[in-house]
């Protein structure tokens, strides 16, 4: 199986190449693809070095998955090329999210709608999947009416120039700014881009992304996106209303019987997710699992990962797993 990791200098790319190097796809071809300024680098794969190749060389290669995440313009330029060599693409950027005809995947809740007609597949936002994870399950069993989102997230979701502003400040040393303010001892109410109607691209993203996952349009969902000086993991504060009732022991039972998803939640220990722990790691951790007494059937979770991976890189390598398991690639 050729597999063309795309955007492979970049955070979430080379996050991928540890993922695929973790995992157990049988990749009998690397190709790393990059910019034209990083084209004849090297990068190590499973101990061995690859030359980073352009964008047309890694088409004319005709790979059987290109992982992509390099940015939404070049996705919307090179993902319908190598779709067009027969190339199945899975694309971390929000190019191709919210088209009708495009399927929106976390493996553990929607890879069954998955066909061999679909050659651009969109890896949902970091935000949006960790979320859904917890929700999905719920989802089936108590039919959510309304959702009330706050993200905490880290600057690892800006890219390697919030890094090094962080960085920057710590040292008291003068860069480039990733943020419009000092993120160091900060928290900003501002995730991607403000839209005209008050909200950033970040928060429309969850209030979008989750109703076409969980298939329901139906579902109210409001969101304020924070970025905080946290490297590596995002947290969400969760308030659920259901349309039926719940009981709290029942809610924990079945987050801990779903894949993907580990529960850490008694308070008795402090025990509670936090980003320093889920970082490096593929899981969504949910707690501080509780009942909202201030509305019917209404329920408060705080659920958090690393945003680099069963955000971006994770899902992505799962939705190729699948796609090789069920033979949905052509090899
Ligand atoms: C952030 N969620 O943390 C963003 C990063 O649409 O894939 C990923 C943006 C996206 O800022």
């Amino acid at each position: 199986m050729k597999i063309a990791v795309v955007g492979v200098t970049g955070m979430v790319g080379q996050v991928m190449l540890k993922v695929l190097e973790e995992r157990n796809l049988e990749i009998t071809e690397l190709i790393p693809v990059a910019s034209e300024k990083s084209v004849g680098t090297e990068i190590v794969f499973k101990g061995k070095p690859y030359k980073v190749v352009s964008m047309q060389d890694a088409i004319d290669m005709k790979p059987a998955i290109a992982l992509f995440s390099a940015g939404g313009g070049v996705s919307l330029e090179n993902a319908p090329k190598f779709a067009a060599v027969g190339t199945t693409v899975i694309d971390n950027s929000s190019a191709w999210r919210m088209e009708a005809d495009k399927k929106l995947v976390v493996p553990e809740i929607n890879a069954d709608q998955l066909t061999t007609n679909d050659k651009i597949i969109a890896n949902p936002n970091c935000s949006t999947i960790q979320l859904v994870m917890a929700l999905a399950p719920l989802h089936k069993k108590y039919g959510i009416k309304r959702l009330v989102i706050s993200t905490y997230q880290s600057i690892t979701g800006t890219g390697v120039k919030a890094v090094e502003q962080l960085e920057n400040e710590y040292t008291n040393t003068k860069g480039a700014m990733a943020y419009p303010y000092q993120i160091h001892r900060n928290a900003l109410p501002h995730c991607d881009v403000f839209e005209e109607n008050g909200y950033t691209k970040e928060e429309l993203k969850l209030v979008r992304e989750t109703q076409k996952i969980l298939d329901d349009k139906t579902i109210a969902v409001t969101a304020t996106a924070v970025r905080i000086p946290v490297v590596g993991g995002h947290s969400e504060s969760v308030n659920v209303e259901f349309h039926n009732d719940f009981t709290e022991s029942e809610v924990r039972a079945i987050l801990a019987d779903t894949d993907g998803v580990t529960v850490q939640d008694n308070t008795d220990v402090n025990l509670y997710p936090m980003p320093l722990m889920a970082h490096g790691k593929d899981d969504v951790f949910v707690g501080r699992i509780r009942r909202d007494h201030s509305a019917p059937n209404a329920l408060n979770m705080w659920i958090v990962a690393d945003n680099l991976r069963k955000g971006a890189a994770t899902n992505a390598v799962q939705i190729a797993e699948y796609l090789i398991k069920n033979e949905l690639v052509s090899a």
